[in-house]
């Protein structure tokens, strides 16, 4: 089911191997742009009328209001299962103790006497979080999203996600209840590009905001890239990806468990297996067919995903061609299950995130690990970090210069201004002492 593709004596150059060589998904976002265009233009010229169409014609819900109630989610939060409500708190907890120390601290450099820059970390005042809806219900989500924002210290935050005809044309309760225990009172029954344009535009019940965090499909991802630029986004989330590096140590059965446990998430999602082991790669085959004799989801997700062109068995000669091929992969999710899993991790260059060893399965990181697990997909992660509070922060500079410290740069700042044919720029420190610079030094 699963297919093969073998670099074993293949040329591994020196700048690293060729992407187009690995298994990847390609989503179309650009196409589904021309789509999302109408759908935000009309939400921002309509407004709230313009949400309760869309939840008519593509959530198939007649609803006559866009905020959720305050009773609607106290009753959610009441109305959930103890067992899951103490999984929520502690998957909080622990993302709390992780998230919080990675907030800055301003931090001033004393350039020269009386000059200084000072490194000022500001939050984002208000943020849009979009959480899917429909086969997607991840309330671990709302957690990803709302607590980084929430150390980073966002003032405000409102959540959309899908009217669910199922529950009157609110989201899903445990949507709404996950909301509740972080405290966000301010949530929409809104999906799709529509409500990513009613956090951009605002409407009548949402103040805009600055900047949109969180999962969805291709129809939220273009509206993403379509709004980017008036509102901060995160990232274009695609679908989820898992690569796992093995050697012949790694446990078939974990293996195979972990690289279904992403497949379970979409027909596009990716399970790539990168093994020196051949023995490995023909346990794990015939384990991934004794797991999924056992397993939901398999038909209309899992097996299109195992199958598909985006996923794959990568045979490669030993670690030095494995760790190669998972960097040019920069997979969302890495695991390395090889003997002396941290020295090898310790050398990935690309990934959204490392899971080490054989007890750091991904699900482990998706709910409770304490790291984030909104990542970046698509290889992104060559060049982008997941979701932290640094996201939701701004460093703005902020300079202080005396008279003297001005005077003793004045020069070469003129000198600068005048190689560059802007001599306005360096008439503006001129006015400053009587139109007379200073060399400077
Ligand atoms: N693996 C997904 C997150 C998730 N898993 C939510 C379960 N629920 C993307 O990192
Ligand atoms: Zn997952």
């Amino acid at each position: 089911m699963i297919s093969r593709i073998d670099l074993r004596g293949a040329a591994f150059p020196e700048g690293g191997i060729d992407r187009d060589l690995l298994p990847r998904a390609e989503l179309d976002v650009e196409a589904a742009l021309e789509k999302v265009r109408p759908i935000c233009d009309d939400v921002r010229h309509r407004g709230t009328a313009a949400l309760i169409d869309y939840a008519h014609r593509f959530d198939g819900v007649a609803i006559e209001r866009v905020r959720v109630p305050a009773a609607a989610l106290e009753r959610a939060l009441a109305e959930l299962d103890p067992a899951v409500r103490a999984a929520l708190e502690e998957s909080i907890r622990r993302a709390r103790l992780v998230h919080r120390e990675q907030r800055r601290t301003d931090h001033t450099t004393q350039v020269v006497p009386g000059g200084t820059v000072t490194e000022r970390w500001v939050p984002v005042e208000r943020v849009g979080l979009y959480v899917p809806g429909g086969r997607s219900v991840y309330p671990s989500s709302v957690v990803m999203n709302v607590v980084p924002a929430q150390e980073a210290g966002v003032d405000s935050m409102a959540v959309a996600s899908p009217p669910q005809a199922e529950f009157g044309g609110l989201p899903h309760p445990t949507i709404l209840a996950a909301c509740a225990l972080l405290g966000v009172d301010e949530v929409y029954a809104a999906g799709g590009a529509q409500a990513v344009a009613m956090f951009a535009y605002g409407t009548e019940d949402c103040r805009p905001v600055a900047m949109v965090t969180g999962p969805g499909n291709i129809f939220v991802a273009a509206a993403k890239r379509l709004l980017k630029g008036r509102i901060g986004i995160d990232a274009e989330a695609g679908p989820t990806e898992i690569a796992i590096l093995a050697d012949a140590t790694a446990d078939p059965v974990h293996v195979a468990a972990d690289l279904i446990s992403q497949a379970e998430h979409d027909p596009l999602a990716a399970s790539v297996l990168v093994t020196d082991s051949e023995e490995l790669a023909a346990a794990v085959e015939k384990e991934l067919d004794v797991q999924l004799a056992a397993t939901k989801h398999v038909e209309d997700r899992i097996r299109p995903a195992l199958s598909g062109r985006q996923s794959g068995i990568v045979l490669v000669d030993g670690l030095e061609q494995g760790l190669a091929v998972v960097d040019a992969y920069a997979a969302e999710h890495l695991e390395i299950q090889t003997e002396d899993a941290a020295a090898v991790a310790a050398r990935v260059r690309n990934a959204g995130a490392i899971f080490v060893g054989a007890f750091a399965p991904v699900s482990l990181g998706d709910y409770a690990a304490g790291s984030n697990h909104v990542l970046p997909t698509g290889g992104c992660a060559c060049h982008s970090s997941g979701l932290s509070v640094q996201s939701f922060l701004r460093g703005i500079h902020v300079v202080d210069y005396s008279r003297e410290a001005l005077a003793e740069i004045a020069g070469h700042v003129v000198t600068l201004a005048e190689a560059e044919d802007l001599p306005a720029h360096g008439a503006a420190v001129k006015a400053r002492f009587d139109w007379k610079v200073p060399p400077s030094k």
